[in-house]
């Protein structure tokens, strides 16, 4: 008989909003919640499938601020697995090394949460010998490799390992636990159940490794379905994965080409299209779409005066469609032939000598700088990263906004001309 198991990692449970732009009261509720129903999706498929555990690598809270209300949910998730005969086993990530509502709720004994020191769980289930290795970390920083300290594989048994580790790393980026596939693929596991690198790899090699992805995208950044591991362990060792969806709710880029379009209801269809075309490949419950409207059109100018008009009627065609959200609207249209009119339209001469000269000036540019660092710090320290994390993103940053900025003028000056005809 087979061992079955569903991995997965990184849920960062009730983690908080971090889009600033969520200002639709519903679309937020639904975003704050998605984690919870990702957890329940998990529970849901150990059920139905009647696998034998739950692994969980790490990550599972968002912070030590994590509350007991949080606690109390996930204790209710874990209860229903522990009455179903299936046992949790989970570490704690850079995330939740510090949480003491593990500490302070009591769980079913079914749920092993394993400790600062490696240790092996020794179990049999359905005549085959499985040994599951894990270490939680012990503070939010993990420097040095953690895998020299797991223990040896048990012989004769299947051997899972969970660990939570960047692997090589990327540039940029914190270290934890860092560790190479090679040597994963190495160390004599038969699966390895990994955490926390947000996107979902199966590293290829002689053995099973395999970063899951957190079963529920937060925001933009984490776009696409989410999905966790349906592991299959047979009597002869061999490994089965399938992956299964679990986001409720998936983040989704949509570009919308608006060149040549000369009236407004035509735009707003090109925006209904999309958002139909994006549907009917979305795999998960709820769409929530950031739109990119591009392109030369005559509509460039009304578009950036009356953005919030768009934005209404994108949402009024999501909701037609059904579980259909609109995140943001951004705009990246151009007037058509603006080289050609310049000498006709002084507001389009005007906006060309913003871009050219005086947003070059060192004096103007310097002084943009220093409004938009007094600006990132009033906000906190999690949510800066729009503006680029090096000195480099922080000057396309300031770039861009003078581009747009500049743009948005012209469109004012021309819009308040247009009204007096
Ligand atoms: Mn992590």
């Amino acid at each position: 008989m087979p061992f079955r198991f569903v991995h997965t990692a990184d849920i960062h449970l009730d983690s908080p909003l971090r889009s600033l732009a969520l200002r639709n009261g519903e679309l937020a509720e639904l975003i704050g919640n998605s984690t919870r129903q990702a957890l329940i999706a998990i529970v849901d498929l150990c059920l139905e499938e009647q696998v034998d555990a739950l692994v969980i690598a790490g990550d599972l809270y968002d912070g030590d601020q994590t509350s007991m209300k949080t606690a109390r949910f996930l204790g209710g998730q874990m209860e229903r697995l522990h009455q179903a005969g299936i046992a949790t086993y989970t570490i704690r990530g850079n995330h939740d090394a510090l949480s003491r509502i593990t500490q302070e709720l009591v769980l079913p004994p079914s749920v092993k949460i394993f400790g600062g020191r490696a240790e092996v769980i020794e179990t049999e289930a359905n005549g085959l010998a499985v040994a599951i290795h894990g270490l939680s970390f012990a503070k939010p920083q993990a420097p040095d490799p953690l895998l020299p300290k797991y223990r040896p594989p048990v012989a004769g048994a299947v051997n899972i390992g969970i660990m939570h580790t960047s692997l090589a790393g990327a540039p940029g980026h914190d270290v934890y636990a860092p560790c190479s596939t090679a040597d994963l693929h190495a160390a004599g596991f038969d699966y390895w159940a990994l955490g926390h690198i947000h996107q979902r790899t199966q590293h290829a090699g002689t053995r099973t490794v395999i970063m899951p992805g957190m079963p529920q995208g937060r925001d933009i950044n984490e776009a696409g379905a989410k999905t966790v591991s349906l592991v299959t362990i047979a009597d002869d060792r061999s490994v089965t994965v399938e992956e299964r969806l679990t986001s409720i709710a998936q983040f989704e880029r949509i570009p919308v080409d608006l060149a040549g379009l000369t009236e407004w209801r035509d735009a707003a269809a090109a925006i209904e299209t999309a958002l139909a075309d994006q549907r009917t490949k979305t795999a998960s419950t709820h769409l929530v779409a950031r739109l990119r409207l591009t392109g030369e059109t005559p509509l460039s100018f009304r578009l950036r005066r009356d953005i919030d008009l768009m934005l209404t009627e994108a949402e009024q065609r999501g909701e037609r469609l059904g579980d259909t959200w609109i995140e943001k609207l951004e705009l990246d249209v151009r007037p058509p032939g603006e080289a050609e009119q310049a000498s006709a339209d002084p507001v389009i001469e005007l906006g060309q000598l913003m871009r050219s000269d005086v947003t070059a000036r060192p004096g103007f540019r310097d002084d943009i700088r220093d409004m938009v660092r007094e600006m990132l710090a009033d906000l906190p320290a999690e949510s800066r990263h729009f503006a680029g994390d090096d000195e480099a993103a922080f000057d396309r940053f300031v770039d861009h906004l003078l581009v747009s900025g500049t743009d948005d003028i012209t469109a004012r000056l021309s819009g308040a001309e247009r009204d007096e005809n």
